[in-house]
C-alpha cells in the first residue's frame, strides 16, 4: 500500500535520551526501545469514514515516539496497516450503497492526506488486510496444523483457540466478565455457537453470499479475521518480539490481546509478543468517545476545509497528554491558534534566549512517557522570554552570536521534536 510523501526532519544539535513510556501491562514507565533498533507497529485505520479527531490524537502519538527515538539515535520502523475489508467497512458500504473497495480506497486517501497535513511520518511499512491476505492464509493454515486453531462446521470457519495460549490476558490484564463485554462490544461473536471459548477469536471466514471473498487454498474461499491481519502484517514487517504496539485504549482488548496471542501460538516462543504496549486515550466530544459508529464526529479534513491551519489542529491535539481521556471543545482551536502565533513571533528575530536548555527540557518531556503538554509549556516560557527581550531581565543578548541564531534552532527543534513547522 502507498504511503503518504515522507516529511523532511531537519538536523538539530544534540541527542535526547532513552524515551520512557507506560506500558499497559505492566502500568510501569518502561524503556520503549533498548536499541540501536527501534520497532513500533500502530494499528492503522479502518478506512470506512473520515478521520476524526481522536484518531488524529493517537496517529499524533505515535509520530512523537518516532521523532523522540530518531533523535535519540535509533534506527526506528514503523509499521501500520490499513483494514480495508472488515465487517463494519462492509456494513456502511452498503448502508450507504457504494461499492466497498471504492468507499475503502476513497478514505484511506483521505487518510493519508489528512496525515499530510498533521506532520505524521509516513510508516516504512504500509500494507492492507486486502495485500495481506496470502500471508493470513499461510498463517492460518500453520495455526490448523499446529492444533493452536479449528474449523466449525458446516461453513468452515476458522477460530483461534487463543485462552489456550500461554500468557493470555496478561496485556490488558481484565477481569473474565470485562473481557466477554468488551469483546462483544468491539467485534467479537462470544455467542457463536461451537467455539471452543466464547473468547476465541476468528481466523478466516468463509464466503457467504454478497461478501467479499478470496482463495483461501485449503481454507475454502472467505476473508481474514481481524486480529490475525496485524499479527501476520507485524510479524512479516518487524520480526518478533518488536518493540511497541500501539493503538488507542479501545484496541487493548480485544485487538492487541488476541494478536499478541496469535504471534505466540505462530511462533510457538512465549517471548514473541511486543515488548511494550503503548495505549493512547480516547478523544471525546459531548460527552461521549468520538467514533465513527457513533457519528459525533469532528474531522480533520472538515477542519482543514474549514480553513483551519492544521498546525494549529497539531498543536490543539499535542495539548493533551495521549494517555488520557479527555473532550474536544472547539475553543481548543483557539487557544492552539494563539499559540502557534505567540511562537511564529517569538522565532522570527535574530536573537533571543538560549536554545539549549529549551532543546534539553523538550528532549526529557518527550523522554518522559511522551509528556507534550509539558514540552508545550516549555516552549510557551521561551517564547515569551524571547518576546519580552533582553531588557526583561533575561539571560540573553543579541549581540551575543551564542544567541543570535536561537530562533532558528528553536524552530527546527520545534519541527523535528514536536512535528510544528513554524
Ligand atoms: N483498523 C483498526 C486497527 S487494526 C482500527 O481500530 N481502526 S479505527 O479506524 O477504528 O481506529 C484507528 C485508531 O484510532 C486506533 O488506534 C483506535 O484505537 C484509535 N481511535 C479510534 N477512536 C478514537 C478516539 N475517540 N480517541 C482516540 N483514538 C481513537
Ligand atoms: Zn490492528
Amino acid at each position: 500500500m502507498l504511503t503518504w510523501p515522507a516529511v523532511p526532519v531537519p538536523a538539530i544539535p544534540g541527542r535526547g535520551g532513552p524515551v520512557l513510556v507506560r506500558d499497559t501491562s505492566s502500568g510501569e514507565l518502561t524503556v520503549a526501545a533498548e536499541g540501536p533498533v527501534a520497532r513500533v507497529y500502530a494499528c492503522g485505520v479502518t478506512p470506512y469514514d473520515a478521520t476524526h479527531l481522536g484518531h488524529g490524537a493517537t496517529y499524533v502519538a505515535f509520530d512523537l515516539l518516532v521523532r523522540a527515538w530518531r533523535d535519540s539515535g535509533l534506527d526506528v520502523t514503523y509499521a501500520s496497516n490499513v483494514t480495508d475489508v472488515d465487517d463494519p467497512l462492509l456494513e456502511r458500504a452498503d448502508a450507504t450503497g457504494v461499492d466497498w473497495r471504492e468507499l475503502a480506497s476513497q478514505q484511506t486517501a483521505l487518510f493519508a492526506e489528512d496525515m499530510t497535513a498533521l506532520g505524521v511520518l509516513p510508516p516504512d511499512v504500509y500494507v492492507g488486510a486486502v495485500e495481506s491476505i496470502p500471508a493470513v492464509v499461510d498463517a492460518v493454515e500453520l495455526l490448523l496444523a499446529t492444533g493452536a486453531a479449528y474449523r466449525i462446521e458446516p461453513e468452515g470457519d476458522v477460530y483461534a483457540a487463543v485462552t489456550l495460549v500461554p500468557g493470555f490476558g496478561a496485556v490488558s490484564g481484565l477481569d473474565h466478565e470485562t473481557r466477554l463485554a468488551q469483546f462483544a462490544e468491539r467485534g467479537g461473536d462470544p455467542q457463536r455457537a461451537g467455539k471452543r471459548d466464547p473468547l476465541d477469536a476468528l481466523l478466516w471466514r468463509t464466503e457467504r453470499p454478497g461478501e467479499p471473498a478470496w482463495d483461501g487454498r485449503s481454507l475454502g474461499r472467505g476473508r481474514p479475521g481481524w486480529h490475525i491481519e496485524c499479527a501476520v502484517i507485524a510479524r512479516d514487517g518487524l520480526g518478533t518480539p518488536f518493540d511497541v504496539q500501539g493503538g488507542g485504549s479501545d484496541l487493548a482488548f480485544p485487538h492487541h490481546e488476541m494478536s499478541g496471542a496469535h504471534l505466540v501460538a505462530l511462533t510457538g516462543d512465549v517471548t514473541a509478543r511486543p515488548r511494550v504496549h503503548v495505549h493512547a486515550g480516547m478523544v471525546g466530544l459531548d460527552g461521549e468517545k468520538m467514533s465513527k459508529s457513533r457519528g459525533n464526529l469532528v474531522l480533520v479534513s472538515q477542519l482543514r476545509a474549514d480553513g483551519v491551519d492544521p498546525r494549529a489542529i497539531r498543536l490543539a491535539l499535542l495539548a493533551h497528554h495521549y494517555a488520557s481521556d479527555w473532550e474536544w471543545t472547539h475553543a481548543e482551536l483557539a487557544t492552539a491558534e494563539a499559540r502557534l502565533e505567540t511562537w511564529r513571533a517569538a522565532t522570527s528575530g535574530n536573537g533571543g534566549p538560549a536554545a539549549e536548555p529549551l532543546l534539553a527540557e523538550l528532549r526529557a518531556a518527550l523522554a518522559a512517557d511522551l509528556d507534550a503538554p509539558r514540552a508545550l509549556a516549555a516552549v510557551d516560557a521561551w517564547a515569551q522570554h524571547s518576546l519580552a527581550g533582553p531588557a526583561d531581565g533575561g539571560s540573553w543578548d543579541v549581540t551575543d552570536p551564542a544567541t543570535e541564531g536561537a530562533p532558528g534552532v528553536v524552530a527546527r527543534a520545534l519541527d523535528a521534536l514536536l512535528g510544528i513547522r513554524l
